[in-house]
């Protein structure tokens, strides 16, 4: 039997990984994104690696349902917005996960940071809420969902608490997110908010499309050539 060189199966493999890889896209809003679980804007396709949303705030928030894939998650607005921005995350049932107002003292606008300690690990159906200043997520109640000015006592610093990376610790913190409410500072404008390990979600009732059955067979056929390669050859082969 003709032998297959292993950089022929690495090749081979590669080359079925890519073509059903995802794709890069920017979404961009479309009419207005609602602020509740019901009206947020659905950003389609699993397939696309989303790296970025665009859209316009006018004195109100942005509600986006996205997947996160697993890679480390991150969003910011940072050189996205010359206006203050408030970031929040939501897991798919509206409960909070973090939250972010300023990425720094100088810098107002925001960051939800790769590697916090609140950064979800999880892959899922998620719900990505952009704000303007002070519209804060708050549950049925109307209570706030993160800890605002209100839930720090008077020692800790201004800046401190503007700047925070904080989970959902406040009256409305144990059930989901309701809508936004709050003082609007400003009536925000257009915004980019830049993404990391993230993609659309999968159409309602649809299953995730997989890549075409001959390009399944022969990726099942070459990781077993690769792995039949590692038993010879023990690792690093990527
Ligand atoms: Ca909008
Ligand atoms: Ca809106």
């Amino acid at each position: 039997m003709k032998k297959i060189a292993p950089i022929t199966v690495l090749s081979v493999l590669t080359t079925v990984i890519f073509s059903s890889q995802a794709q890069a896209a920017t979404f961009t809003e479309m009419g207005d994104a609602g602020e509740t679980l019901s009206t947020a804007q659905v950003i389609p396709s699993k397939e696309t690696m989303l790296q970025s949303i665009s859209g316009t705030l006018s004195g109100d928030a942005d509600l986006f349902k996205i997947f996160l894939n697993g890679d480390p998650f991150s969003a910011t607005t940072v050189g996205g917005a010359d206006f203050p921005t408030q970031l929040s995350l939501f897991d798919s049932e509206g409960m909070g996960v973090y939250f972010n107002e300023r990425t720094s003292s100088s810098v107002d606008q925001s960051t939800l940071p790769a590697n916090n300690p609140f950064t979800p690990t999880q892959s899922g159906i998620y719900y990505l809420a952009i704000s303007v200043l002070d519209l804060d997520p708050i549950n049925e109640a109307g209570d706030d969902i993160f800890p605002d000015l209100a839930d720090f006592s008077v020692d800790v610093p201004l800046d401190t608490i503007l700047t925070g990376v904080f989970e959902p610790t406040a009256a409305g913190a144990m059930s989901p997110l309701s809508g936004f409410d709050g003082a609007i500072l400003d009536e925000g404008g257009s915004y980019t908010i830049a993404l990391t390990g993230a993609t659309g979600v999968a159409a309602e009732g649809q299953s995730v499309p997989e890549p075409a059955s001959a390009l399944g067979l022969l990726a099942i056929g070459a990781l077993g050539l690769v792995s039949l390669q590692k038993n010879n050859k023990s690792k690093k082969i990527c």
